[in-house]
């Protein structure tokens, strides 16, 4: 096995559905895991759900449900949501379960004993849909003259016996680790923000509630609650054992990056790394705040009548083509928008005609004009340049974009190859090859084949399943799928070894329609 690679998406709020936004995460997330799986790491991917809280209370009360059954029911659609998405993750974790209610005790036992806790009363301002508190300078005016959040959400005003953070104590800390580790925040606009922020000074973080109990307890102080940032922060260590002194936690911590929406980036940034220095734990390597999906530009909400079931979307477009879609179409770390117009135009143009067509053409023409057979061939030096071109757009541009998250730049590089393939089959023009010189053909479809396994093999953590598909018709072993097969020399030789034909091919990459009212209106 590889380097370990820990990564972890956000637990969402089980307070509803999950949304676009939700989807967005995830698929990103699994990307990043499949791409080092490919590269030959250790990968180990969280996700989950945060059940605590005030806004999960509240929802219940409204469903007429308790809470535990509100967090049951609709936990199940998260899990769900991975499946349908093709989202492969190693944990599911759950913040209502008993070990993270251990875990977060144990984390808030340690910042007790570190000296950093003390019971005052905090009076301030509290956003419910947002879960946290905010100064009065933050605050912005909405209609009406009434105070809203940053994040244009209600505040009220909160005043009851808490147990504080001793916050303010991390700040030169705070500063200092982001300057020893640049990448600590990514992408750069929120790093800065983070910097601004701190620098203007930390006030303690009040981290217990008195007036409502759906939470985890307060170790020796029963009618308080954790704040619920408290222990959701403290899931990315529950779901390696902690605090047992489990392999995976020998293994896996610190995480390599904890991926997160931007409006988020403040806790993963400021609150979790003191609360892990407090705890006397090593903070996770990187926190990255991706941006906002919208819905031709604009926010979904249930008032507007545009929210998406990212269920309903992966059943209708493919799973593979809402994948490619967000990671090709959103620059990462930039707010995008998507909407049904722009995933069709999108995957038609460049995963059904530009790749899905060339692999299609490339293997008929093997199976029906060559009876299927891999031979070696003497390649002339048009062949040798698109071979190069493929290779190392493949093995050097597209691995080197991906490990960096610049996902769109990886798949530009993707394309550009594709085209040089699309280029190379017009000009050598292997139909008419057929006729006038056969052994031709069959060097020019051949240099395909090759060119085509690569290509697949680099595009596979963003449409696993179609790759999959084409990577069993070209008759690649498991084992040589990875991105390290890219530098194999001897792979083709292997595999015209195996004396295997190609069967008939099948479409892995069907063209997407838009039903008649949408395309009337698009
Ligand atoms: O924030 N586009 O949960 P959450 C892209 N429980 N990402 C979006 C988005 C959008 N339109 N809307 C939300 C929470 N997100 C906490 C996290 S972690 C210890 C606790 C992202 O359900 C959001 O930024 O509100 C976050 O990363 C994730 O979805 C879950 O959001």
């Amino acid at each position: 096995m590889g380097e370990p690679y820990y990564i972890t998406t956000a637990i969402s709020y089980p307070n509803g559905k999950p949304h676009i936004g939700h989807a967005y995460e995830a698929i990103a997330a699994d990307v990043i895991a499949r791409f080092h799986k490919a590269m030959g790491r250790d990968v180990r991917l969280q996700t989950g759900t945060d059940e605590h809280g005030l806004k999960m209370a509240q929802k219940a009360r409204d469903l007429d449900l308790t809470p535990a059954q509100l967090s049951d029911q609709m936990s199940q659609h998260f899990i769900d949501m991975c499946a349908a998405l093709n989202v492969n993750y190693d944990v599911f974790l759950r913040t209502t379960e008993p070990r993270h209610h251990t875990a977060s005790q144990e984390i808030w036992k340690r910042m007790e004993a570190n000296g950093d806790l003390y019971l005052d009363r905090y009076e301030g301002w509290y956003s419910v849909r947002d879960e946290a508190y905010y100064d009065e300078s933050e605050l912005v005016e909405g209609e009406g003259g009434s105070k809203l959040s940053p994040q244009g959400t209600p505040v009220e005003w909160t005043v009851e016996e808490s147990w504080f953070f001793r916050l303010s104590k991390y700040q030169d800390k705070l500063l200092a680790l982001y300057t020893d580790n640049p990448d600590f925040i990514r992408p750069e606009a929120r790093r800065n923000e983070m910097i601004a922020f701190v620098s203007q000074g930390l006030r303690d973080l009040s981290v217990s509630r008195t007036s409502f109990d759906w939470g985890v307890k307060v170790p020796g102080s029963d009618n308080h609650v954790m704040y619920v940032w408290v222990d959701a922060l403290t899931n990315y260590l529950t779901g390696l054992g902690w605090p047992e002194e489990t392999d995976a936690f020998a293994k896996y911590w610190p995480a390599n990056l904890h991926l997160i929406g931007k409006d988020i980036v403040r806790f993963h940034t400021i609150y979790w790394p003191a609360f892990l220095m407090s705890a006397n734990l090593p903070v996770p390597h990187q926190v990255f705040g991706h941006g906002f999906l919208l819905n031709r530009g604009q926010k979904e909400s249930k008032s507007l009548g545009n929210v998406t079931d990212p269920i309903a979307l992966a059943e209708r477009f493919g799973v593979d083509a809402v994948r490619y879609f967000f990671m090709r179409e959103v620059a990462f770390g930039q707010d995008g928008s998507w909407s049904a117009e722009a995933i069709v135009t999108r995957c038609n143009a460049e995963l059904a005609n530009s790749y899905g067509n060339l692999v299609q053409r490339v293997l008929s023409m093997i199976f029906k004009n060559m009876d299927g057979k891999l031979d070696t061939f003497s390649s002339t030096e048009a062949d040798d340049v698109l071979t190069g071109f493929v290779r190392y757009a493949c093995s050097v541009e597209v691995t080197r974009e991906f490990a960096a998250l610049n996902f769109s730049a990886g798949i530009d590089a993707w394309m550009r190859a594709v085209f040089a393939c699309n280029a190379y089959i017009d000009e050598q023009a292997p139909w008419t090859l057929r006729k006038t010189d056969p052994e031709r053909m069959r060097a020019v479809l051949l240099t395909l084949f090759m060119a085509i396994r690569d290509l697949t093999i680099a595009i596979a953590p963003i449409v696993p399943t179609a790759a999959g598909k084409v990577l069993d018709q070209l008759g690649i072993p498991a084992g040589e799928r990875g991105y390290g097969a890219l530098h194999h020399a001897g792979w083709y030789m292997e595999r015209v070894a195996t004396g295997e034909a190609l069967a008939q091919p099948v479409g892995a990459f069907p063209r997407l329609e838009l039903p008649a009212e949408e395309s009337a209106s698009a």
